[in-house]
């Protein structure tokens, strides 16, 4: 989500260093004990908001049940996580069954703060809610049957619409998943599903052979909507989950124009090798200032870390590695 120049969360390259992205050399900005209740901080989503930034952040209690809970801050890497997880009143429908709430997203339209999730209705599917000030929050309808997870919406109408990319799945660890895109007029119907991207074959590129998602909110720029994605292989010891890019066609996303063959960032920091979960990197959200970007990333389904890149370069890095 783009903000205005130099306010960015920001730390220049480390010397020496010849990669597209690079890591915060404070993380990860959040701890897994940073509230009281929580066992694990992980896969969140930040926006701008008001004279700083605002965030939903996936918090796992102690007894290991997957909530989402509001926080804000004034730098985008010191956060104040509310204790306690988000109610949510009805919104555009009376409301729905929520099991369990996991992986967040933020898109900003207009002046509304919509949050889509995966959320807990007979198994895993997308959730959606909003909010104006991070206060008081309604939910919707889910946008799709379950099983889905991955629900990212585009930060402006495409065609008329809004447009959201997922990736169904089933109701265990996947090991399979596709990107989709879907579109509606309300917030509450979506069809017109499209492929947008699939895994691809592993001697092309391994690390995105089991299964894809959506990440962060695209961006919109010159050359496509640029979107940052999770890939995963299945090693002998189970999923490894890295980051990569795409850029889509601005009229029509579900066009692939580029897209990465080498991964933009991988487990190899010791918070992503070690944790919960380990070797993941799970990118959920990004911020802009149209030169600039911070990527915000869960690391070993534990804490949460960040990650730059100057737009530019990370752009010729899709196009010179394209599949
Ligand atoms: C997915 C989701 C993510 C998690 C990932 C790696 O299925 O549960 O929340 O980060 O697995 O464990």
């Amino acid at each position: 989500m783009s903000i205005k120049k130099n306010n960015i969360p920001w730390e220049n390259r480390p010397e020496g260093c010849k990669s597209p992205m690079w890591r915060y050399s404070q993380n990860p900005i959040i701890g897994r004990y940073d509230i009281d209740c929580s066992n694990s901080i992980f896969n969140s989503a930040v926006v701008p908001f008001e004279d700083g930034y605002a965030g939903v952040f996936r918090c796992d209690n102690r007894a290991v049940q997957m909530n989402i809970f509001a926080g804000f801050s004034k730098d985008g890497l010191k956060w104040d996580i509310n204790p306690s997880p988000i109610v949510f009143k009805e919104g555009n429908t009376s409301m729905i069954e929520s099991a369990y709430k996991y992986d967040p997203r933020v898109t900003k339209i207009g002046d509304c703060y919509w949050i889509t999730w995966c959320n807990g209705y007979h198994g895993p599917t997308i959730g959606i809610g909003y909010t104006y000030d991070f206060k008081e929050f309604f939910q919707c309808e889910n946008a799709f049957l379950p099983f889905n997870r991955n629900g990212v919406l585009f930060p402006e109408k495409i065609d008329g619409k809004y447009a959201m990319l997922s990736r169904p799945s089933d109701n265990g660890h996947t090991p399979f998943g596709d990107i989709f895109i879907s579109y509606s007029p309300d917030m509450k119907y979506w069809g017109k599903h499209r492929c947008v991207m699939k895994v691809t074959p592993f001697e092309d590129s391994a690390w995105q052979c089991t299964k894809i998602g959506a990440g962060s909110v695209p961006i919109k720029t010159k050359d496509g909507w640029l979107m940052f994605y999770h890939g995963v292989i299945t090693t002998c010891n189970g999923f490894r989950y890295s980051m990569g890019a795409a850029l889509l066609d601005l009229e029509n996303p579900a066009k692939v124009l580029y897209r990465t063959k080498s991964y933009l960032l991988a487990p190899a920091a010791p918070y992503e090798l070690a944790g919960d979960v380990p070797n993941v990197v799970f990118p959920c959200a990004a911020l802009d200032d149209g030169e600039k970007v911070a990527i915000y990333y869960g690391a070993a389904d534990t804490v949460v870390a960040v990650a730059f890149g100057y737009i530019d370069e990370i752009i010729d890095y899709i196009k010179n590695n394209s599949l």
